[in-house]
């Protein structure tokens, strides 16, 4: 059995951005979202339908997550039984209120990851010392990501309709060339600078099966890396990768077995922004039902100063 090589190796001659944008660089692909693009995206807004693209957080059945992983844990500290018990403090005018604590894995929700959150070779985004995600991130932590926002042009590839499946299975997987395909089946073009908003219905499946079934097995299905679609998303000046898959790529890459290297080879050697865990069902339905699959995708994750990464709730106006 051949061993499985070490990332490093695997993308030894795979194309970096760092320094593009300058030594101080954090939000790396998104900044070829211009104003400009942010124009070509309200371009795109014909009906004024409104889609907001994150999962439930806290559901009662479960909320997806990469394994190990816990999906949020809400409780309430503050209700009308508090002030029923004499406990809660009353304020003049004797308004009641509620109060939730949560806690959470800031990657266990619909999220951008921050462009540090994975490194090899001991260097995150734009070079920065791996040192500096230490105890908090000192540098390409999502709070840039956040203070920016994210606008532009965004295109829906539907993978899972255009293979006739409500979702692709386990370990599928498909490429660059393969998006191509949907956005020709689709009419619709690919252009630079396009937000990608691919489906491949896997996070709708979470919802229609045991958590049981979900996770047997673990392996998502998703792009799956070769040089030349590194090299696509480098010509095509991709900004921001959106997904309904918990890590925008298939699990295991087969050829190698390296574990998830477009994270290294897309976020932290390009600087491309991965946005997980996205809600795409009624987006989807709406886009098939009069053949538009572009739109205007807009986009701001949580403030967390020094996150690895923030729940976010996108919004779709098409
Ligand atoms: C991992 O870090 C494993 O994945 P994600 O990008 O989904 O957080």
């Amino acid at each position: 059995m051949t061993e499985t090589p070490y990332v490093g190796d695997f993308l030894k001659d795979s194309p970096r951005n760092w320094g593009k944008w300058g030594p101080d660089d954090e939000v790396g692909s998104l900044n070829y979202l211009t104003s400009a693009e942010v124009l070509r995206g309200v371009a795109e807004v014909r009906s004024g339908e409104v889609f907001t693209l994150q999962v439930r957080m806290g559901d009662p059945s479960g909320d997806p997550v990469w394994p190990g992983r816990e999906g949020i844990q809400r409780s309430n500290v503050m209700d009308e039984g508090f002030f029923q018990r004499g406990e809660g403090v009353e304020t003049p005018g004797g308004a009641h209120y509620s109060d939730d604590v949560a806690t959470m894995y800031l990657q266990a929700s619909t999220q951008y990851d921050s462009l540090g959150h994975v490194w090899y070779d001991g260097q995150i985004w734009n070079g920065y010392d791996a040192a500096t995600t230490d105890g908090a991130m000192q540098k390409a932590s999502v709070l840039p990501i956040a203070e920016r926002g994210v606008v532009g042009r965004g295109v829906l590839l539907d993978v899972a309709r255009h293979r006739g499946k409500a979702a692709l299975d386990k370990g599928e997987t498909f490429t660059h060339e393969d998006l191509l395909d949907v956005a020709r089946a689709q009419g619709c073009t690919i252009e630079k600078h396009d937000v990608l908003v691919i489906r491949t219905g896997f996070i709708g499946s979470f919802y229609r099966q045991s958590a049981e079934e979900f996770y047997d097995g673990f392996l998502e299905p998703g792009l799956t890396y070769s040089p030349e679609l590194v090299q696509w998303f480098q010509d095509m000046e991709i900004p921001n990768l959106v997904t309904d898959t918990i890590a925008n790529e298939v699990t295991v890459e087969p050829s190698s077995g390296v574990t998830l290297p477009l994270h290294s080879a897309l976020m932290r050697n390009l600087g491309v922004a991965f946005t997980e865990i996205a809600w795409l069902e009624d987006l989807a339905a709406a886009c098939a039902a009069d053949e538009r699959w572009t739109f205007l995708y807009t986009a701001a994750p949580l403030k967390i100063v020094s996150g690895t990464g923030a729940p976010v709730n996108p919004v779709v106006v098409r």
